[in-house]
């Protein structure tokens, strides 16, 4: 696949430790698998280092996400009385913030959700822990810039692009319009979290977005949420393609 690579962003999602299995650190010690570890997260690893060396070096921008929660996080089951992980909680999103994103963005058809439903993870990507650190074999030299999400309490973000509330912006969009990037790749995890909300994001923001085949894993929590992931982002107009094809 041909790309105007002056105009590509690469985006590696959430290549955290909290998201993958057990492995030795660089250190030599033994790391835990991460509290919320993905089946075969670290296998993303490899096809990104690969893409983002190869298209850092042809002008492409590496960008990467990091969850970033406080301690007392509301996504956690454990900030809560007598839930338990996997519970759903209904939080209702602020008027303020609604009518604030329709101002900015008057031709973004999806409409914002006045409620939204969050689901109760453990404890994970706490601030400046060892869950929340990079992966040690991800090759982070070939990083631009990494964008950090999750970080108030009261509101968790999937997307690297708005917080769960669909209408708070992060800073990557207006990152990406100063470089007047128009092309995507998105790889990491989790696939039916991070990696699907930046992808829809992404596609209702213009972007022309293409989705790593071999670099993303999911979470699959409920079941079979993995596979209505996959079918909603192409059904959205994202394109799948293997890391390998693009060159
Ligand atoms: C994620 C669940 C909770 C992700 C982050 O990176 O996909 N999933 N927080
Ligand atoms: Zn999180």
């Amino acid at each position: 696949m041909q790309l105007d690579f002056s105009k590509t962003a690469l985006i590696e999602v959430d290549i955290q430790n909290d998201f993958c299995p057990a492995y030795t650190g660089k250190d030599g010690k033994e790391r835990p698998a991460g509290s919320l570890s993905v089946i075969h997260g670290d296998a993303v690893i490899a096809p990104l280092n690969e893409l983002a060396e190869t298209l850092s070096k042809k002008g492409c921008k590496v960008l990467a996400s990091q969850d970033w929660h406080p301690a007392n996080h509301i996504s956690f089951a454990a900030s809560h009385k007598e839930r338990k992980i996997g519970d759903i909680i209904l939080l209702q999103v602020s008027e303020k913030a609604i009518a604030s994103f329709y101002e900015k963005y008057p031709d973004l058809k999806n409409p914002v959700p006045a409620v939204i439903q969050q689901i109760l993870w453990p404890v994970h990507c706490v601030q400046n822990t060892k869950g929340a650190a990079f992966h040690d074999s991800l090759k982070t030299e070939y990083i631009d810039f990494v964008f950090r999400k999750g970080f108030r309490k009261n509101i968790d973000s999937y997307s690297t692009f708005f917080e769960n509330d669909r209408c708070t912006p992060t800073d990557l969009h207006g990152y990406l319009k100063k470089l007047s990037v128009d092309t995507l790749i998105i790889g990491g995890l989790a696939t039916d979290y991070c990696v699907f909300y930046s992808v829809m994001d992404s596609l209702r923001l213009g972007y022309k977005t293409l989705v790593l085949s071999d670099a993303v894993a999911g979470v699959d929590l409920p079941i079979g949420s993995v596979n209505n992931a996959i079918k909603t982002m192409k059904d959205a107009g994202a394109v799948f393609v293997s890391s390998k094809d693009i060159k």
